[in-house]
């Protein structure tokens, strides 16, 4: 069994882990978990990264702010060989039963007093109709790159609403306000969701499950299932809460059609990743 430099094996998440992610639909790991010096490595990267002006730059709505940056494990070096941690991919190979590759990689970085909302929508469908992805066989891996607060727009689940499957939503059309002139992609990247799942549906899932937003320090690393029903408030706070995210797809799953994103939203060669 391989080991990364802090010695962790490239094995599967604990039984009762895999258990709370299966029912839940997320599970949340404590820092150095699953790969001590990632949180280290990932902010030494971080300057460099916002400082790109890269095609997978999403700016917030106020045309300044950095929202999110895409495309991370194809760009950086450092961030690609994160995503290759042998507790990486020993969990969510284990949760996938299946060799698996980076579909998508970002850093979501919620500005302080600007970061913007994420409303309530599912990942899965973006894939679906984004990128050809016909089963929801991904995982998504977010280290938080910042402790996660109460205060400054942590992730808020409805648990357990990733077994309803996808959720009757509303396809808005046109381009969000402040995006007019933006490719089609920006679409599904900004505060105001494409897909935009109805209120009563959240309500009737939100008042049987509860809500739940995972909160912890710097170097926690939170896994979700790509249906669990999920959001995020606006970061009105002065602390940051930057996420970097990394969505693991099975490589059985790969897009049955290529091209329609560009690359750094949907990555189109799903070869399946080995530990390093
Ligand atoms: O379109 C996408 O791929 C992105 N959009 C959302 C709302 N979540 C998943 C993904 O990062
Ligand atoms: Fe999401």
């Amino acid at each position: 069994m391989t080991h990364d430099t802090a010695g962790t094996a490239a094995a599967p998440l604990a039984p009762e882990l895999v258990a709370r992610y299966h029912r839940d639909g997320y599970v949340l790991l404590p820092p150095g978990s699953l790969a001590g010096d990632l949180l280290d490595v990932a902010l030494d990267e971080l300057p460099s990264i916002l400082a790109a002006d890269d095609p997978g730059r999403v700016l917030e709505r106020d045309g300044r702010t950095v929202r999110s940056v895409y495309g991370l494990h194809r760009t950086n070096p450092a961030i690609a060989a994160l995503t290759r941690r042998p507790a990486l991919l020993g969990a969510v190979r284990g949760l996938l039963d299946d060799d698996v590759y980076v579909h998508q990689s970002k850093v979501n970085i919620k500005a302080p007093f600007a970061g913007d909302q994420w409303e309530w929508h599912q990942d899965y469908v973006y894939w679906l109709t984004g990128d050809g992805i016909r089963r929801p066989d991904l995982v998504n891996v977010a280290v938080f790159l910042d402790e996660v607060t109460e205060f400054n727009g942590p992730l808020t689940f409805v648990p357990g609403s990733h077994t309803a499957g996808l959720l009757a939503s509303t396809d808005a059309d046109g381009m969000p306000l402040g995006y007019e002139d933006a490719p089609a992609w920006v679409a599904t990247l900004t505060a105001d969701e494409k897909f935009r799942v109805r209120h009563c549906v959240i309500e009737e899932l939100a008042r049987a499950n509860g809500l739940v937003s995972p909160k912890g320090p710097a170097g926690s690393v939170l896994v979700f299932h790509p249906n669990i029903l999920h959001c995020s408030a606006a970061n009105i706070s002065p602390l940051r809460r930057a996420m970097l995210m990394f969505v693991y797809n099975s490589v059985a799953n790969r897009p049955e059609v290529t091209g329609l994103r560009p690359d750094f939203l949907a990555d189109p060669e799903p070869v399946a990743l080995q530990p390093i």
